[in-house]
């Protein structure tokens, strides 16, 4: 096998080195402190199931697979109108938290909606608080801990923020109760201030409810009103059983917001690198 020159090799090896170690010890990173509570994770890259292997998969009515923010076919939960899936057992995985809960996803929408829900079940009685995810009145995210007007020192109102969330367009929202404090959300990263009378949320949170995707699950029920059907796209849906710190929150963001570099292509980059260094000693 004949020689690369020096002057093509010499500055090309120690580039690959670097950029194949700078890809391992970013992934290795991420995946040491965000992976810490993360009980499930729905990729929706075609099929319904959690990659924790916690749950079961979600229950499909009706949506289906569509384009993923980077623009991969098949792989972000496409819903429409009266399409939706529900994920059933986050009590199972959720409400033995001890310091709170985190909820991601990324999310696309022509219109307004409200998502999620995760709550205790109406049947009980007793006020409970829960996390639901909106946009609303022009696309700001609203924050949602249910039966407010009976949680202990209430009433309050809908958690609103300032920040806009536009149509159309691929966004991550983040939603966390940290027990002890007043709950709080990310859009794309960044801490919404949120205008309204907030409670402190304390343990326990008792989780027994379907989480929707594409509407909300309120009262025991599927929400049908116009209101709250999401026209668009759902996809990497996040659940922590702690609660994740602002830097976590816009770390998680970064790293969702660029293609995750695939094992194949790390291995390519780093016997690429090892290639020229054998090369440049033979
Ligand atoms: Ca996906």
């Amino acid at each position: 096998m004949s020689k690369l020159p020096k002057k093509l090799w010499s500055p090309v090896t120690p580039i690959l080195i670097n950029v194949g170690l700078s890809l391992l010890l970013r992934s290795c990173l991420v995946a040491s402190t965000l992976d810490i509570g993360l009980v499930a994770n729905f990729r929706f890259n075609g099929d319904f199931a959690d990659n924790r292997g916690n749950l079961s998969n979600a229950a499909n009515y009706g949506s289906s697979f569509t384009n993923d923010r980077f623009g991969n076919s098949d792989s972000a939960l496409s819903i429409n109108g009266a399409q939706y899936a529900l994920i059933n057992g986050l009590g199972t995985v959720l409400t033995n938290a001890t310091s709170g809960v985190t909820v991601s996803g990324w999310y696309k929408s022509s219109k307004e909606f409200f998502s999620g829900f995760i709550q205790n079940n109406f049947a009980n009685p007793s006020p409970s608080p829960a996390l639901r995810i909106g946009v609303y009145n022009g696309g700001k995210v609203y924050g949602n801990l249910g039966l407010w007007g009976t949680y202990p020192g209430g009433p309050y109102n809908d958690m609103v923020s300032q920040e806009i969330f536009s149509f159309n367009t691929w966004h991550q929202i983040i939603g966390v109760i940290e027990f002890g404090q007043t709950p709080r959300f990310y859009l794309d990263g960044e801490p919404c201030y949120l205008t309204s009378n907030l409670p402190v949320i304390n343990a326990p949170f008792i989780f027994d409810s379907p989480f929707a995707l594409g509407t909300s699950f309120e009262g025991g029920v599927v929400m049908t009103d116009i209101n709250y059907i999401q026209n668009g796209a759902i996809d990497d849906l996040l659940f922590f059983n702690r609660p994740l710190s602002d830097s976590e929150a816009k770390s998680l963001y970064q790293t969702q917001s660029v293609p995750e570099p695939s094992a194949l292509s790390l291995l390519a980059v780093g016997f690429g690198g090892l290639a020229m260094m054998r090369r440049r000693r033979s």
